[in-house]
């Protein structure tokens, strides 16, 4: 029988949520990686080789077999390895899973961070416009430890990686209260729930280097 843990390897970058979930997602499963840490934007011969398509991280090597973008990755080590699942069984609930995922990723991110960095409407109307995106999440969350119920699953890497230990970060450098207790008390409890997680936690970069990383990345995105 196949070991499946053999040669699993991640390329990843500290301060990526993408490559943060990933993370998660092995640690929570107990499958021992090897981690490749890439230094962005300086890219290696060997993710250029690996993801020639986005050229991006996560990139997830697994006995030869290369997986890229992380919400594919995250699947593929749920159904590779079935213990702790990340998805809910039930086909709605794993399809609602799906769905916001892909909102956080393709809705929340560019707004709250792009479009508002950018404001180029103004930051009050970008912040407005971000703070209605998270409350759809915050309908979610009402009433649950977790995204995915009592523990941490699909939902709950992706934006736990990238709501409290991205954006959160960006939105302080800013100066921004964007999910204040006030507004939204479920995601508030949700992420001290997170904290709790000692997966999580593992996962977290350091917060300190993380803001004066981030702070430099908003300065770029300004100019760009
Ligand atoms: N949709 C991709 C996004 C990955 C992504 O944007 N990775 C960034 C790091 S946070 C990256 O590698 N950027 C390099 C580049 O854009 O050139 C995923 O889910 O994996």
């Amino acid at each position: 029988m196949e070991k499946k843990e053999e040669g699993v390897k991640l390329l990843g970058f500290w301060i990526s949520p993408f490559s943060r979930r990933v993370e998660m997602a092995l640690k929570l499963k107990g499958v021992p990686y090897q981690y490749l840490e890439e230094d962005l934007p300086k890219k290696s011969s060997l993710l250029l080789e690996l993801n020639p398509v986005h050229k991006k991280v996560p990139v997830l090597v697994h006995n030869n077999k290369i997986l890229c973008e992380s919400l594919v990755i995250l699947e593929y080590i749920d159904q590779t390895w079935s213990n702790n699942p990340i998805l809910p069984q039930d086909p709605y609930q794993k399809a609602m899973a799906r769905f916001w995922a892909k909102f956080v990723d393709e809705q929340i991110l560019p707004v709250g961070f792009m479009t508002l960095v950018k404001a180029e409407k103004s930051i009050e109307v970008a912040i407005e416009e971000t703070q209605e995106l998270i409350t759809f999440l915050e309908k979610e969350i009402t009433g649950k430890d977790f995204f995915g119920g009592k523990t941490i699953g699909f939902l709950d890497m992706v934006a736990g990686s990238m709501i409290p230990f991205c954006l959160a970060r960006a939105w302080e450098c800013m100066g921004i209260d964007m999910i204040s207790e006030e507004k939204f008390p479920g995601l508030n409890r949700w992420i001290k729930n997170l904290n709790e997680v000692e997966i999580v936690r593992e996962c977290i970069p350091p917060k300190e280097k993380h803001i004066e990383r981030m702070n430099k990345i908003i300065e770029k995105t300004k100019s760009a």
